[in-house]
């Protein structure tokens, strides 16, 4: 049987104590995940503060900027072990994987390398009150040990959107990756070993979230600032741990994002969009769209064309052709989803398509499949509109104004991302300015420039990382003053 291993100071750690991770395609038992309890969170951060003071603290930039390289090297020459790593863990289609998740994984490292070479601080030169002069310029210095807490629905791209400017700027990490996707944090530590990253720099902590390895991890007095990805609730819960101490945070949360689809969109490209950004990854990705709005006069043909769409998606396991759609990450996952597909009929709505589980055979029946669904009909004031699902489901509702889409779109307490389908580039520009999101799609949906700012506006998160934001996070900036 596979075994998960913590990492810590470069080495695999074994626990007491382990909890089976399961594949979501079949249920079947992947591996043990050893949990971390508070004495190896305790040596994660441990190592993770000795790196800082040691090696990896004493290294050129330039230097530091070639591991990176090699990093990200090295996870380009382990691709199929990352990838297959990835698909078991998250069932998603191997297209998708191959395509999206280990590429980024390894992007990720290389884009913050070139980020901290090349971005410059700022400088000043001032009178000073005797007459002479003086200058003054920006020295970014390590923030210090960051914990990194994780999702699982982009298990490695999320973790090392996080890891990657971290290095860069010189911290250390402990990373805590989900429960359900243990494995691709774990492989990378085989990466750093290989590489020569010292050890202490790249540690990762398995376990759950409360009174397991993440409270452990974000209660450590020793732990300098805290970055996660994951539900608004649980941000709450760590925002509470980071108080005492008073450290830093960066929060990427949830969001309950709109797609808005205007009668003069290229309607082909605009139902391709919303097919994606409704369906992809199977509806688990934060800027996934869940409510659609579409103007009156090509409603009806939008619906239409979309549940087609939904319809012609191949529901099955990662590696077989053509498979557009993957399952659930978890079996309480699933039953949440298939909770709110029960109260959307329950509150009245339409099932244009959906709303059920579609039969696998074999081994597969054990899977946490459920079926792309497309609602209509329902209030604004329905939970299935109001509350984050994470699902392979939308509602699509009609409007007929511009001001009235906007006022719909903001309608929410999440402000994470909104994506536009318009040909009319006033408007594109209008309705990007007034919508209450942190990220806003004009014709495209999940386009990612690394360089750009990443990040929800209200409940949907707090800062923003992704190019020189990253850096804004995980560097102290230091004032220095000289007196010529
Ligand atoms: P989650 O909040 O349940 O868990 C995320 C991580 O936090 C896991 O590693 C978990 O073990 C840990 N955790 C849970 N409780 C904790 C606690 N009290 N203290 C410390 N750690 C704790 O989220 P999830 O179910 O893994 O992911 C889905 C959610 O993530 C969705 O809400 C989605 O919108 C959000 N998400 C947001 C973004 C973004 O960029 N805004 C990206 C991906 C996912
Ligand atoms: O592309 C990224 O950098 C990123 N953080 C994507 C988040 C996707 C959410 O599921």
């Amino acid at each position: 049987m596979k075994q998960f291993l913590n990492f810590i100071h470069g080495e695999f750690v074994a626990t007491g104590k382990t909890f089976p991770n399961r594949a979501p395609v079949d249920n079947r038992v992947l591996g043990l995940v050893h949990e971390a309890g508070r004495a190896e969170v305790d040596a994660a951060v441990a190592s993770a503060r000795a790196a800082l003071k040691g090696d990896w603290g004493r290294l050129s930039v330039v230097k530091r900027v070639d591991m990176l390289y090699a990093v990200a090297d090295e996870i380009n020459r382990r691709f199929d072990d990352f990838l297959q790593a990835e698909i078991a863990d998250t069932g998603k289609p191997l297209s998708l994987a191959s395509h999206i998740d280990i590429p980024r994984g390894a992007a990720n490292f290389k884009v913050f390398a070139d980020i901290i070479k090349n971005v410059p601080t700022e400088s000043f030169e001032m009178v000073t009150p005797d007459g002479g002069s003086a200058i003054n310029y920006g020295l970014r210095t390590p923030l210090g040990v960051i914990a990194v807490v994780c999702p699982w629905n982009l298990p490695l791209l999320l973790m090392t959107w996080k890891v990657g400017p971290a290095l860069a700027c010189g911290n250390t990490v402990v990373v805590k990756p989900s429960e359900e996707t243990p494995a691709t944090a774990t492989l990378l530590g085989e990466v750093m070993n290989r590489v020569g990253v010292p050890p202490g720099v790249y540690n990762v902590v398995h376990g759950f979230g409360p009174a397991s390895a993440g409270e452990f991890l974000t209660r450590h007095p020793d732990v300098d600032a805290i970055t996660f990805t994951g539900e608004t609730g649980t941000g709450e819960a760590i925002m509470g741990a980071a108080a005492k101490g008073v450290r830093k945070v960066s929060f990427e949360l949830g969001g309950k994002n709109a797609g808005i689809v205007f009668d003069d969109a290229d309607f082909d490209q605009a139902v391709a969009g919303i097919t994606r950004s409704a369906f992809e990854n199977c509806g688990q990705v934060c800027l996934g769209t869940e409510r659609v709005y579409v103007q009156r006069g090509v409603f009806d043909t939008f619906v239409a064309a979309l549940k087609i769409k939904a319809e012609a998606l191949k529901v099955g396991p990662s590696e077989q052709a053509g498979v557009g759609l993957g399952p659930l990450i978890s079996a309480e996952h699933r039953d949440k989803v298939l909770g709110y597909y029960r109260k959307a009929v329950e509150e009245g709505a339409t099932v244009v398509t959906g709303g059920g589980v579609p039969a696998m055979s074999g081994a597969l029946a054990e899977g946490h499949w459920v079926q792309p669904t497309i609602w209509t009909g329902l209030p604004e004031s329905a939970a299935v509109v109001r509350e984050e699902i994470f699902g392979p489901c939308v509602h699509i509702a009609p409007f007929d104004t511009e001001e009235e889409v906007i006022a719909l779109a903001n309608a929410t307490d999440y402000g994470l991302a909104t994506t536009v389908w318009t040909q009319n580039l006033g408007r594109a520009h209008r309705v990007a300015r007034q919508v209450e999101v942190g990220i806003c799609w004009i014709n495209s949906w999940f386009l990612r420039d690394l360089r750009t700012a990443f990040g929800g506006a209200k409940a949907s998160g707090i800062g923003r990382e992704g190019g020189v934001h990253s850096l804004e996070f995980y560097t102290e900036l230091r004032n220095v003053c000289v007196k010529l």
